[in-house]
């Protein structure tokens, strides 16, 4: 299968994430890119880099302030000499009740202000590497999104940061800018087709289903930690099923701690189902290994064999499938779990 991988991930890299206001070790650190990319170069996978495609396809879909946030967000930060953290993470952030009967927010002068205007938790810090390696991502999916549009049944995107936390206008989740979003509107427009974007990441998509909670052109299927227990909190909720244009185009399962290989597979083979009824063209597939049993900070049961089944059930769609990397946090068994999905999906698509 081909894989894109930029080698840019790397320069995203900070120490600490803040969770419940202690600063802990990052759990979204490069070595997990590393892993994926080392076990399917072994497993025979063919890797390939990205080409670049510029702000458009960022533009059609993400805030331009935002955008030009990213960009500038570090130089900003350290021309005002706020240097006693190795990273920018906000610490003031304008929630609705704020402005209650008023107008606002509106995005403030300060560095500290800015990055709790777009930045809605504690755990997504910018370094100096943030906005290349976020870009790049976007450009690796992108890439492998082009691989679609000329015909390849399968490509995987090895985006690092991952995005689906990312909305239109706010970021969060270890997430920068939607890889899966912007690659899915990008093939939506090339293809003139109506794409299925399935989130199997154990975290709900809550950027992705905000980018397209209101649009025909893609529909969305997420299976993920009951937000009533588990981040992000605040959406994830099976009642959330579309508007406007988009009523009916929305499918959440919230799942029980424990989850396993059985309860998984039957959530997924409803969400692909589910998708096929909704869409004609390709499938994005958000795809994360933070399900494993042994994830640090998750709570299913996956055991290692059941991402290749997985793979083949989704590959058995028959649709062309767009492939993007998302969470995953144990490092021991991430490249085995990343090889064992793409390998059920070559299997199928090889036929
Ligand atoms: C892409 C992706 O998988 N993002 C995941 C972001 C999860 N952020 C961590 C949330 C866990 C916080 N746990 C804090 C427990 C405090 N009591
Ligand atoms: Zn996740």
């Amino acid at each position: 299968m081909k894989v894109v991988f930029s080698e840019r991930h790397r320069a995203h890299a900070y120490a600490h994430e803040v969770a419940a206001g202690v600063p802990i070790p990052a759990w979204e650190v490069p070595e997990r890119a590393e892993h994926i990319r080392n076990a399917l170069l072994s497993a025979g996978h063919e890797l390939m880099g990205p080409v670049e495609h510029g702000r458009g396809p960022i533009e059609a879909v993400h805030d331009r302030d935002m955008l030009r946030y990213l960009e500038t967000a570090w130089k900003e930060w350290t021309r005002a000499g706020i240097a006693e953290r190795d990273a920018i993470i906000p610490d003031t952030m304008p929630l609705p009740a704020y402005h209650e009967g008023m107008s606002g927010p509106t995005e403030p002068q300060s560095p500290c202000g800015r990055i709790g205007y777009w930045c809605f938790d504690t755990m997504t810090p910018i370094v100096e590497g943030t906005y290349g390696a976020a870009r790049a991502a976007v450009d690796v999916a992108l890439t492998a999104a082009g691989l679609i549009a000329s015909g390849e049944p399968v490509a995987y995107a090895l985006c690092r940061p991952p995005g689906h936390h990312a909305a239109r206008a706010t970021f969060g989740g270890y997430c920068y800018l939607n890889n899966a979003a912007i690659a899915a509107h990008w093939l939506a427009v090339r293809t003139g087709s109506r794409l299925g974007l399935l989130d199997i990441d154990y975290h709900h998509g809550n950027g992705t289903q905000q980018i397209f909670y209101r649009r025909a052109e893609v529909a969305y299927a997420s299976i993920h930690g009951d937000p009533r227990r588990m981040y992000p909190y605040f959406s994830g909720h099976a009642a959330e099923t579309g508007a406007g244009d988009g009523t009916g185009a929305n499918l959440n399962q919230p799942m029980a701690a424990g989850t396993d290989d059985r309860a998984y597979l039957a959530a997924l083979d409803r969400s692909i189902n589910w998708l096929l009824d909704r869409s004609d063209g390709p499938v994005v597939v958000s795809l994360g290994f933070d399900t494993f049993g042994e994830d640090p900070i998750c709570d299913f049961a996956l055991t290692t064999p059941v991402y290749r089944e997985c793979g083949r059930r989704v590959a058995a769609s028959g649709r062309p499938l767009l492939l993007i990397q998302e969470g995953g946090y144990h490092l021991p068994s991430l490249g085995t779990n990343a090889a064992e999905w793409l390998g059920g999906a070559a299997d199928v698509t090889a036929r």
